[in-house]
């Protein structure tokens, strides 16, 4: 696929392509891809401006590599050196946790997101790739949380729905023992999708983008849905609920109350069914 930059950001890459797949990728290599407040302001940004475009349908996330010593990263968390009391700080000097922020994005965005992990995912990183709506990896990727390491931890999506990903125990074990895992361990426990080798990471995202585009958006908006309705309470609902909206606002049924509002008259509903 060909791709087209878009925005002008200093932390990422936005790219489109004309098949509707968008790239958003995070661009501090020599960081292995670690974010401060910036990138995760850049990355709500790119993330929003995507949610607006009908055309795009699946998101490919990504990590910019290799850096200068040659490795990958999906992303490495949260950038220690700006590490302030209370929270990353940024060029304000407020402290902030807007990491929480993307992932509420990213999960109630209305198109698929694809985690490609090119090697690191880890702490915060991992838990990016985590709330993705599907993960692909390519051989060399490594995976851990390292939160009780450093002083740190994500209590929410981080753990919570990993348990639901990968099971109670490894959670836990994830978490407590805060090792390093490989690929293939990662897909034995259901953390990711796929491995692919490094050199066709992006090429395998475009044929899994593909074959979700092919598609309906709308079943699969749903289905996105109700995925997120059995884990991410309220809110999960909430956005399962709104699809129902959009829909019902489709029917003559809808369309009758709000123009009988709109007529200064009683609704007359007499023409819509209690179907079974
Ligand atoms: C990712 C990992 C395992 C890679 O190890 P290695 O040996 O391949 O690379 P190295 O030498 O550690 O890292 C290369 C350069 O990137 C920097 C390093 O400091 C180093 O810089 P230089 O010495 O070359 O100048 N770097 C890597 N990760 C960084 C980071 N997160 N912050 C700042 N600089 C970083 C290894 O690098 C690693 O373990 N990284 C740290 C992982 C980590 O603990 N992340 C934070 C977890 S907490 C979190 O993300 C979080 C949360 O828990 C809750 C809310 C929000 C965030």
């Amino acid at each position: 696929t060909s791709w087209v930059s878009v925005g002008e950001y200093k932390d990422i890459l936005l790219d489109k392509s004309t098949e509707g797949i968008a790239r958003v990728a995070i661009n501090r290599p020599e960081k292995r891809n670690a974010f401060r407040p910036q990138t995760i302001s850049e990355l709500c940004d790119a993330f929003i401006r995507i949610r607006e475009d009908p055309k795009i349908g699946v998101v490919l996330f990504t990590g910019v590599g290799p850096s200068k010593d040659g490795k990958f990263a999906f992303c490495s968390g949260g950038d220690q050196a700006i590490r302030g009391s209370g929270g990353y700080l940024g060029d304000d000097g407020i402290p902030r946790l807007n990491v929480l922020d993307l992932q509420r994005i990213i999960r109630s965005l209305p198109k698929v997101v694809i985690a490609l992990v090119p090697g690191f995912a880890i702490g915060g990183g991992h838990v990016l790739h985590l709330i993705c709506d599907l993960s692909l990896a390519a051989d060399n990727a490594i995976f851990g949380q390292t939160g009780p390491k450093v002083g740190s931890f994500d209590a929410g999506f981080g753990s919570s729905y990993l348990a639901r990903v990968v099971g109670q125990k490894k959670a836990r074990e994830i978490w407590f023992l805060c090792r390093k895992y490989g690929a293939k361990e990662a897909l034995d426990m259901g953390l990711i999708n796929a491995i692919s080798p490094i050199n066709l990471l992006e090429s395998e995202g475009v044929k899994w983008a593909r074959e979700i585009l092919q598609n309906s958006p709308t079943a699969i908006k749903c289905l996105k849905f109700s995925f997120n309705a059995d884990t991410d309470g309220l809110a999960g609902i909430q956005e399962l609920a709104g699809q129902a909206t959009h829909l019902f606002y489709t029917t003559d049924e809808s369309k009758e109350g709000r123009n009988a509002f709109m007529e200064k008259r009683d609704p007359d509903f007499s023409e819509s069914k209690w179907l079974p």
